[in-house]
């Protein structure tokens, strides 16, 4: 859709199908902010936190089946199955948006419709695109107000006829006549759709409240929407983090990095370097979209303005930027307060405060063994108020890439870091990588590996193998030497006790001087089978406590494991069908025969 009146024709042609009491056009200023949160706390929807300790903080309890996004629930409804490809649900776009229409009908009888225009990225970058998202939820409009730049500033662009993306959102739960309230209204598990239609750049959201559900600028819009319109326009937008990383010389590098959720991207984003000299500021903990310069680099943007985090696990000692960044204007949901507004989830590194009540919304006994905040429990808070925020991160252009990280959780096999001999084989790094389930997850497949390209399964608009020729593409746009380098870590090898050998946190900051070394030219490494491999006098280890042996052991290519490793890629992109591209076949049949040489 594009321009003032397409948008005030679908305002109208929703509200007509919804039906709401009111509509609220938001413009994004903060006494407006302040007001829809007064009526929430008014309401019982939303509590204040302490004042004091947590300075225009609130925090929300969703409905206990409203707590994470849900992926069998979510469709690219492309017109024909095969583009949306083996990683993604699809149906018929006609029928879905039967279905969605119906659903929709009336759907927001006795609230409010809110219209917010938003920008995802810099509201004057070039490479920034505009959305406006319908929704019956004032949770996502102050949500919204943190995670995107949105109000008057993108309607005017708007109005000005630029393109904007169509975000339909309702939590499902119309009232009628006298009917009262839930404190966090939705619709149940088979009643939600989390809807994408390629052709018409459109998304229908319907009966979550919740995060990636909901805030629909976030994963539907910047990565599914997004890397649609990417691959039509000839660039990159991706689920990785992007850090800037000065040396003790003053140096400045730029990286962005893929992994799959729960492996520390926002803990990586806001590093504390423990090698002298060295500092990470962050650029974006999420979202990387990158895009080719006139000089051939490639330059990433965040296209998001804060951090929707999970809270547990969060302490001063894991990242304490995070910590610092909530403490003042920031929206918690699923954690543990208690009746003087203290806040607490498990991990947070203090003991908790007396007399909590627990995510559910009942008396928290710490003896009882259940979690008092939900494991996905979340923050939302403002990107500006990070103390590691590097100061041109909303710059326009975006920041140059020196280097890419992927990896995920592995055991065993994966070397802390390998870098790729050129950019198709980090292609195919991108395309393997992958984590361990763990108990938390299927139990039938524990330590079998779910492999994730780019930690973009749930996030990619269309077919995986089309998306995987895309990043391949990339030396048709730009050169080899220009590209930036690409690295595989893996922070999470395990000895045989089970306990990690890697300190990770702070001590990851010397494999990024290593990836700095590399991209000068300065460091050696050895040439292995699956790639460039320091050894373990090539790392930075200054002042750190590790058992020689053990790292030696995590820096060491076994044939066995890595021809085991082979076998089951193979599989995998086996799985991926006759689009997988033939190059990655070919660096696996290449990986292969160096496994199996002398
Ligand atoms: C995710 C998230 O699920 O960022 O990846 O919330
Ligand atoms: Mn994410």
């Amino acid at each position: 859709m594009k321009g003032k009146q397409m948008l005030l024709d679908w305002v109208e042609e929703i509200r007509a199908l919804t039906t709401p009491d009111e509509v609220h056009w938001f413009s994004g200023s903060q006494e407006e902010i302040k007001s829809l949160t007064d009526m929430m706390v008014e309401k019982g929807i939303a509590e204040r936190l302490n004042e004091e300790l947590y300075p225009g903080c609130t925090h929300f309890r969703s409905d206990a089946s409203d707590v994470a996004r849900v992926e069998d629930r979510t469709f690219i409804s492309s017109k024909l199955e095969e583009d949306s490809g083996p990683t993604n649900n699809w149906e018929d776009p006609v029928e879905l948006k039967k279905t969605l229409t119906g659903l929709f009908t009336g759907s927001m009888k006795g609230r409010t419709l809110y219209v917010i225009p938003f920008s995802m990225g810099p509201i004057d970058s070039p490479y920034s695109k505009l959305g406006v998202e319908i929704t019956d939820s004032p949770y996502v409009v102050i949500n919204m107000a943190i995670m995107t730049r949105a109000g008057d500033a993108a309607l005017a662009r708007i109005e000005a006829g630029e393109e904007f993306v169509p975000c339909l959102h309702s939590v499902g739960a119309p009232l009628e006549e006298g009917q009262e309230d839930v404190a966090w209204p939705c619709a149940p598990m088979d009643k939600k759709y989390i809807a994408h239609f390629p052709e018409d750049r459109a998304i229908w959201s319907f009966g979550s409240g919740y995060g990636g559900n909901a805030l629909l600028g976030k994963k539907c819009f910047a990565l599914r929407i997004a890397s649609i319109q990417a691959r039509d326009e000839g660039w990159l937008a991706e689920h990785m983090l992007i850090l800037k990383l000065t040396s003790p010389e003053g140096k400045v590098y730029h990286v962005t990095g893929a992994f799959p959720s729960a492996c520390g991207k926002t803990n990586l984003a806001m590093l504390v370097p423990t090698i002298e000299g060295w500092k990470v500021e962050t650029v974006g903990d999420d979202i990387a979209w990158m895009h080719y310069g006139e000089d051939g680099r490639l330059y990433a943007i965040n296209p998001e303005a804060g951090f929707f985090g999970v809270a547990p696990g969060t302490s001063e000692k894991s990242n304490p930027s995070a910590m610092a960044t909530i403490q003042k204007n920031t929206i918690f949901t699923n954690n543990a307060t208690n009746a003087k507004g203290e806040l607490w989830w498990e991990g947070m590194g203090v003991e908790a405060p007396e007399n909590l009540v627990d995510w559910k919304g009942q008396p928290w006994d710490p003896e009882s063994g259940e979690k008092a905040a939900h494991p996905n429990a979340r923050f939302t808070t403002p990107a500006s108020q990070c103390p590691t925020i590097a100061p041109d991160w909303e710059a326009p252009m975006g920041v140059p890439i020196d280097a890419i990280l992927v990896g995920g959780r592995r055991a065993t096999t994966i070397p802390l870091v390998h870098e790729s001999f050129n950019w198709q084989h980090g292609v195919f790094m991108g395309s393997i990588m992958g984590s361990e389930v763990t108990a938390a997850v299927i139990s039938d497949k524990i330590g079998q590996v779910r492999r994730d390209p780019f930690a973009m399964l749930p996030f990619i608009g269309y077919h995986v193998g089309d998306y995987l020729k895309n990043w391949l593409s990339a030396t048709e746009k730009s050169s080899e030497d220009k590209l930036p380098r690409i690295f595989y870590v893996n922070w999470f090898r395990k000895n045989d006790e089970g306990k990690f050998i890697w300190p990770g946190f702070g001590d990851n900051s010397r494999v990024l001087k290593w990836i700095t070394e590399r991209i000068d030219g300065t460091a050696p490494a050895r040439k292995t089978p699956i790639g460039y491999v320091p050894a373990f006098e090539d790392l930075d280890l200054t002042g750190l406590d590790v058992d020689e042996e053990e790292i030696r052991d995590i820096l060491t290519i076994d044939r066995d494991e890595w021809l085991e490793e082979a076998r089951s890629i193979r599989e995998h992109f086996d799985g991926y069908g006759e689009k997988m591209p033939r190059e990655l076949y070919d660096e696996l049949d290449a990986l292969e025969e160096r496994l199996s040489e002398d």
